[in-house]
């Protein structure tokens, strides 16, 4: 992979959002866009080992799952489904997730629409050691739903190929609305949630998304019915760190409304 390294100069304003920034792997201060900014003094909760070298595009800073929400989703879906062994993250962005999983899960397959954040990925996973545990794919979610051929071979025939599926999809956005029940979950591009979901149960039974904490209830519950029925239930967890709820962990499936011991062991960061 080829990236740039910025030289130590102040990129300030437009000129540091004009720059190309698909190549920019490793950001200062001054070449992260005015949105991301504030990201900067939270790099260590990102990725604490950042200062290994971790790579992410300037898009990657504001959307990648902070660490600890990350491990706190994974240990979670591990004490849900001690026995999982093939997880999927459809939307691996710089891998904070796909790391996570690849921690307590032996395989983890890692799938973005763009090959710069399958290379984030895969670079950062080797920082912290869990690359081995970690296959690739790169595509569109809305066409590669519609195929087998990239799942690996020895589960591809199997009737749900996968035991979990993992999504943090593009909110649209740094400023997407942040009003309570705002988000209109069906609006999201290019991976509606309805549909988005209805691929997931399609190869997994229990799946679970990243999603704004303003996520419209209602949007939830309707997709929550259509494909499980009107008893099943949904596990909507709010993830919060320094008493801000950051975004819903919210879980789909027949096997996610166990008991959850690790909400009270990680209190008060989560709850
Ligand atoms: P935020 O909501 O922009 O910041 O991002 P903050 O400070 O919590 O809220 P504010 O209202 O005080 O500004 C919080 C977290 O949400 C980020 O660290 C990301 O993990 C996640 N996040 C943000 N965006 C815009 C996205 C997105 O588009 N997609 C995904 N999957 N996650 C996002």
């Amino acid at each position: 992979m080829s990236y740039f390294i910025p030289e130590e100069q102040d990129h300030t304003g437009s000129e540091a959002e004009s720059q190309s920034d698909d190549q920019l792997l490793m950001h200062t201060l001054h070449t992260l866009p005015a949105n991301c900014k504030k990201f900067w003094r939270r790099r260590y909760q990102l990725f604490s080992l950042y200062d290994e070298g971790i790579f992410m595009t300037s898009e990657l800073w504001f959307s990648v799952t902070p660490e600890n929400i990350a491990a706190f989703t994974a240990h979670a879906v591990h004490e849900l489904l001690p026995d999982a062994h093939d997880v999927l993250d459809i939307c691996c962005g710089g891998g904070g997730n796909t790391i996570q999983f690849a921690n307590v899960f032996p395989r983890v397959g890692a799938v973005d629409i763009k090959q710069v954040n399958v290379d984030c990925t895969l670079h950062n996973a080797g920082i912290y050691g869990v690359a081995d545990n970690i296959w690739t794919a790169t595509g569109d979610w809305n066409q590669l739903s519609q195929s087998r051929d990239w799942i690996p071979t020895d589960i591809r025939d199997k009737p749900q190929p996968f035991d979990f599926i993992f999504c943090s999809p593009p909110w649209g956005g740094t400023s997407y609305s942040r009003e309570e029940n705002s988000f209109r979950l069906n609006e999201m591009v290019p991976l509606r949630f309805d549909v988005l979901c209805e691929s997931m149960a399609a190869i997994s039974a229990n799946f679970g998304l990243f999603l704004p904490r303003s996520s419209h209830l209602g949007d939830i519950s309707k997709t929550s019915t259509k494909l499980f029925g009107v008893s099943a239930k949904t596990r909507i967890i709010n993830l919060v760190t320094e008493d801000h709820i950051r975004g819903l962990l919210v879980l789909f499936g027949p096997d996610v409304m166990g008991p959850l011991s690790c909400i009270d062991n990680v209190a008060p960061m989560y709850n």
